[in-house]
């Protein structure tokens, strides 16, 4: 494509396919380099009663076209156009069987997309727009189709061959090849289609759902990979049975089947009956996955299994629509992993995403709505926003609408779409139905983009008992939107007395306090009946993405973090505590003054035995830098970083005893691994390690690398070999040497060894993570092992990423440019890091966007990195 030229859909533009194709057969003849795919498509026009001839333009990209028929005979040249994307055709009968031949090469297919082959076997990723690259299709997910497919290969190397559905035959051919035959009777659109074939061992079980059906599950991965996916298998149950019980959602079809691929640029893809999956988040076992790893596949195979429903059986009408199926998958995938663990620590985990990662794009050139109204390439809008803050709409429905009335509406949205593609509109017209809340302002979420400010001020009347609440709301302008209407946004609260004790206030209830409905532009709430002057815990569970505006005492945030009975307000509190000391020492305050308030709570904190220790871990983490970072405009990260810093060290040095004693015996070994006691304690223990880490190194070396050497399990592992990579010497050296030869033959802990290095705080940053990407086992076509080294540095190293003579951002275009060559889709995930140049110290802005011109300039851009870049440069 014509980097210059770029083609902008517009939501807008939307039309309903003239063309249905109700029964689609497809022959796959698998060849590394030469696979021949014979499709035939059954076609029906929909004004099939008003005329006799019909035009039909289908997709398809890189797929040499062999031969087209129609109904049975062969079609000359002149009776079609073929273009670099489609295949056009004229005076079609409204009825027709039209084959297709094309023939593609999985071996050359970089971008892993379409069909390609991973560690030599074959599997394919179809969504957004993938399945154009394997034939001419109607590419567009309102197109549903009951899919036959057989697969024929060679016996030896591709002893399974696997597709959606039902397995129907197998059956030997001449020449030492087999042929597979699959049957989907669920009618699905193109981006849920899947092949896998290849030399894959398998573990299976068995899941009757609560009809009675007889699921077979199986879970598919190299042979070398057989005993790491129990988890796995255990989390697929959990995840059927959670489904069943909260939603009264079966599965159905025969068998559910799930394979790990190592090369793939996503976490997974929920493929009808057949999702592949990343083997990141598959394969898990003690000595290679990290407890956050576990938590991942459990999570990540919810995600994928709920989307059986929220996806697959109710799809998207157009992309636009993306957040529809996972907004709500994700919200999904949150309340099974709260429901499975700590409700709360799960809450902090998510807001910690939304607010490190979501919230900078939201305040970028990227910022869209939930629901995008223009794209250039849809894979650049699998973004932050569409799944973290489109599941914080949800959420914010289901406090609206309250457990009940939300399972009623979940009901209705069903009964209504089953088998269907459909719109955010339809969903939300699904929710008003059930309730006698008007929803109509609230669908304002889907079409605004940008993070809207709530600022607060309260007042007391203590002769009229009444306590007061003014709420402004706010949204800052975005690329495209100005001016932009109120939201109604569900502020939760709830009113503590002096010893910490919730008042009674009237008012309609949520899990987590009053909901307050904030409507207006300005608005104020009186509280009657107040006796005395209470402290006001605001947005509590994060009842929205919104940034808040309190400003409280210091003295106000230290008694929230002592005695709120909101958890996740407890820990924002001392977020905000913590904020604001980095803030104040940034700006010249001594930090032993401006610290001290932080010192004392968290002490305060460490000592409570009643505490959970994860939720005691999650209070010891300071903000990230860069959540830090965004809410200062011309941030210079230098001086943020050397703030932060001496914060760390100051706490580690004052809380030195405690947090050492945390280390060298704070852990439980007597329990099983993945007990959320024996995992809270880790987490504390490690976040206690990595705060002394701040400290100079005599005073915490021999701690982890005693720890290093001594643990049984990947956490504590991790965690010591991290601290010990900030540090210079022969102790690194030989832990990097160590850590590297038990690595080396386990792909995922070696993207490992790779990560933490370029993470870490070494003053050397820049030439070691050019080393890297010099090491013999670094593979730029291999997505993890590319995001382990680049996008662990550009993303989750910002003292090194932003190092003051831009360095860093040159490294970062360097590979952009590079990989676009080849894997556009990756590519341009890299490129954000780029596009907060506005936010920066000028000279720091400056050397960032100098970086983004020359990857402009640099020569014919994949319209997926042209997008990002032009966007971020405007
Ligand atoms: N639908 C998947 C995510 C996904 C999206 C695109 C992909 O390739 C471009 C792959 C996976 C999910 O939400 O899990
Ligand atoms: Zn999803």
């Amino acid at each position: 494509m014509d980097a210059n030229k770029p083609v902008v859909i517009q939501r807008a533009d939307y039309c309903a396919p003239e063309w249905s194709i109700p029964h689609t057969r497809l022959i796959f003849e698998l060849d590394p380099t030469a696979t021949r795919v014979t499709s035939e498509l059954t076609l029906v026009h929909a004004d099939r009663e008003e005329g006799d001839s019909f035009d039909l333009t289908l997709q398809g990209i890189d797929c040499e076209l062999e031969s087209v028929s129609l109904d049975g005979s062969p079609m000359g040249k002149h009776a079609y156009d073929v273009t670099a994307t489609e295949l056009r055709l004229t005076n079609l009968p409204p009825q027709c069987v039209l084959s297709i031949v094309t023939v593609v090469n999985p071996d050359a297919n970089k971008a892993l997309e379409g069909l390609y082959r991973s560690s030599g076997n074959f599997c394919t990723q179809c969504e957004a727009e993938g399945f154009r690259k394997i034939t001419y299709y109607l590419d567009r997910p309102d197109v549903l189709s009951v899919f036959d497919v057989e697969i024929i290969a060679n016996a030896s190397d591709y002893p399974v061959l696997l597709s959606n559905g039902n397995r129907v035959s197998e059956h030997k051919l001449e020449n030492g090849k087999h042929c597979v035959k699959w049957h989907d009777p669920h009618p699905k659109p193109s981006y849920l289609f899947a092949l896998v074939a290849g030399d894959l061992a398998h573990i299976e079980d068995h899941y009757v759902t609560a009809s009675g059906r007889n699921v077979l599950l199986q879970i598919y991965v190299q042979q070398h990979n057989i005993d790491r996916c129990d988890f796995a298998m255990q989390s697929l149950i959990a995840s059927m049975r959670w489904d069943e019980k909260v939603y009264g959602l079966e599965y159905d079809l025969d068998c559910f089947m799930i394979v790990a691929v190592d090369d793939f640029n996503m976490g997974a893809m929920e493929n009808k009956g057949l999702n592949v999956f990343n083997s990141r988040f598959v394969l898990a076992d003690p000595e290679t996955a990290t407890d956050t790893d576990y938590l991942g596949v459990e999570a990540v195979i919810a995600h994928e299994y709920f989307h059986n429903w929220t996806g697959n059986r109710i799809t998207c009408r157009d992309w636009f629509q993306l957040s529809l199926k996972e907004g709500l998958t994700v919200f999904r995938d949150q309340c099974f992993s709260s429901d499975m663990h700590s409700a709360s620590v799960k809450r902090i985990a998510d807001v910690r995403l939304l607010r490190a990662r979501q919230f900078p794009e939201d305040a970028g050139p990227m910022s869209h709505p939930i629901r995008p109204d223009s794209f250039i390439e849809i894979n650049n809008f699998y973004t932050l926003t569409v799944y973290e803050k489109g599941a914080e709409v949800i959420r914010m429905l289901h406090t609206l609408l309250g457990a009940e009335q939300w399972r009623k509406g979940m009901d209705e949205y069903v009964a209504r779409h089953d088998g269907s593609a459909t719109t955010c509109d339809a969903f939300i017209d699904a929710m008003q139905s059930v309730t006698d809340l008007n929803l109509e302002q609230f669908r304002l979420w889907y079409s605004t983009a940008g993070t809207p400010t709530l600022a607060v001020s309260e007042s007391y009347d203590s002769a009229k008992k009444c306590y007061s609440l003014t709420v402004r709301q706010s949204c800052p302008d975005t690329p495209g939107q100005t001016d932009k209407a109120a939201m109604h946004i569900p502020l939760v609260l709830g009113l503590l007395d002096a010893s910490g004790n919730d008042l009674p206030i009237q008012g309609r209830l949520s899990e987590h306090g009053t909901i307050v409905d904030v409507t207006d532009r300005e608005q104020t709430f009186h509280f009657q009946d107040i006796a005395q002057r209470p402290i006001a815990s605001l947005l509590r569970g994060f009842s929205a993405p919104v940034k808040l505006n309190h400003d409280v005492s210091d003295d106000t945030l230290s008694f929230l973090i002592a005695h709120d009975s909101d958890a996740f307000n407890r820990w924002d509190a001392g977020q905000r505590l913590a904020q604001r000391v980095i803030v104040n020492v940034m700006n010249g305050a001594s930090v032993i003054t401006a610290a001290a308030g932080l010192t004392l709570a968290l002490d305060t904190l460490l000592k409570d035995d009643q505490l959970d220790p994860a939720f005691k871990a999650e209070a010891l983490s300071l903000p990230t830098i860069d959540t830090v970072a965004e809410a200062i405009h011309g941030v210079s990260y230098v001086a943020l970083v050397k703030a932060i810093d001496s914060v760390s060290e100051h706490l580690a040095e004052q809380l030195f005893e405690q947090l050492a004693a945390l280390v060298t015996n704070g852990r439980r070994t007597d329990l099983p691994l993945l007990d959320s006691k024996a995992m809270g304690l880790r987490s504390l223990a490690n976040t206690a390690l990595n705060l002394l880490s701040f400290l100079p190194v005599e005073q915490w070396e021999t701690m982890a690398f005693d720890q290093y050497q001594s643990s049984t399990n990947m956490t504590d592992r991790l965690a010591a070999f991290a601290c010990l990579c900030h540090t210079t010497g022969a102790l690194r050296e030989s832990c990097v040497d160590d850590f590297y030869q038990s690595a080396k033959s386990n792909r995922l802990v070696l993207d490992k060894w790779f990560a933490v290095q370029a993470m870490s705080r070494r003053s050397t940053i820049i030439d070691d993570v050019v080393a890297l990407l010099a090491h013999v086992d670094f593979d730029t076509t291999n997505p993890n092992r590319l995001r382990s080294v680049v996008a662990s540095f550009a993303m989750n190293n910002p003292r090194g990423f932003h190092d003051a003579d831009g360095a860093g951002y040159r490294l970062l275009s360097d590979q952009v440019i590079a990989l676009d060559k080849f894997n556009p889709q990756v590519a341009a995930r890299m490129v954000s890091p780029l596009g907060r140049w506005k936010r920066l110290d000028s000279e720091s802005g400056r050397l960032m966007k100098l970086e983004l011109a020359r990857i402009l300039d640099s020569g014919t851009l994949s319209p997926d990195v042209y997008e990002l870049v032009s966007k971020s440069l405007r």
